[in-house]
């Protein structure tokens, strides 16, 4: 404990001066206690609180996360602030006496275990912080085209069908644009919607990219934050574990309309999940013939608008797509 540090080499109990010795009993004393409550609500009452929730497997494991660093770092924080509240009360220059303090340096045990102790702490926390950064299938960061880390998940085995409880995950392809999301499921068909929906308990792969600028996939309470880089594929994990609503944000300045990145996902049962799969296909199926056929990452400037444009009875110059081909258009 720091407190030694104040123990003064030579103090005399005279001129008001509180003897060492006790000052630094009571502060190890009062420090112990202050610390064991002190953790135990940050662990128990405050711990559950903590965002990012449990709304999946990798939310929980972060917030599991952030609740050990909290605890670790309850002790250090009563410790400075005891200490510094102590010495305000009871180290103050006392009425009339104009003398320094007696000069303390060298107190071996003080430094030992400071050095020690703040060594033990940061280099455990940074091996706790590696494992737990990369062991939840990446902690649902982006990972990459190629992902290391996957958790024990398997690739994807198929990518025309999914069913649920099988061995091939389910893919959705984040798609971020100036300035919306979009979401495409190549094993429904490929359509591509504005809406996210995920099934409950399943492990989703998530292929992100983007159209234009860096835009960032936030979906915070499924802990998972992926950077939507145009011509890259960036894939992050997630299972589901609460059904209901989340929500989605860019998390990457990406222009004048940034903070309207914002979308709710839900997570329903499988079955209401195939069930949307389902009529989201039937109800998509003439805008998802005139798509790109679907792949990782895509060139905008090569979208076929011309075909688009035939598709929907417009003309190039009827206000259809952009075609930066089109000598017409601005
Ligand atoms: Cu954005």
């Amino acid at each position: 404990m720091a407190a030694e540090a104040s123990v003064p080499s030579a103090g005399t109990p005279k001129d008001g001066v509180r003897p060492g010795r006790n000052d630094a009993r009571w502060l190890l004393l009062l420090w112990i206690v202050l610390s064991v409550i002190g953790c135990l609500l940050v662990a128990l009452v405050w711990g559950p609180h903590l965002p990012p929730g449990r709304a999946s497997e990798q939310a929980a494991s972060q917030q599991t996360d952030i609740t050990v660093l909290g605890t670790l770092a309850t002790p250090v924080v009563i410790g400075v602030l005891l200490y510094f509240g102590w010495a305000l009360a009871f180290w103050r220059q006392q009425p009339g006496d104009e003398t320094d303090a007696a000069p303390i340096h060298g107190n071996t045990k003080v430094q030992a275990t400071w050095i020690i102790g703040t060594s033990a702490i940061v280099l455990s926390l940074a091996v706790y912080g590696t494992i737990e950064l990369i062991a939840p299938a990446g902690a649902g960061s982006g990972q990459g085209p190629q992902p290391v880390f996957r958790n024990g998940l398997p690739p994807a085995a198929s990518l025309t069908s999914w069913s649920p409880n099988s061995n091939n995950l389910l893919q959705v392809q984040v798609i971020g644009q100036q300035w919306a999301w979009t979401y495409r499921y190549p094993q429904f068909g490929g359509f591509e919607t504005t809406q996210l929906v995920l099934p409950l308990d399943q492990p989703v792969q998530f292929n992100v990219t983007s159209l234009d600028v860096i835009h960032s996939f936030w979906a915070y309470t499924l802990g998972v934050k992926a950077d939507a880089n145009p011509g890259v594929n960036n894939v992050a994990y997630t299972t589901p574990k609460t059904a209901g609503y989340f929500q989605v944000r860019c998390a990457e300045l990406c222009g004048i309309w940034h903070g309207s990145m914002y979308d709710t996902g839900t997570v329903m049962s499988d079955s209401d999940f195939l069930a949307w799969t389902k009529a989201t296909k039937a109800k998509m199926a003439s805008v998802t013939k005139i798509l790109p056929p679907y792949a990782l990452t895509y060139d905008p400037t090569v979208i076929p608008a011309g075909k688009i444009n035939q598709e929907l009875g417009l003309t190039s110059a009827g206000g259809g797509f952009y075609n930066p081909a089109d000598p017409e258009q601005p």
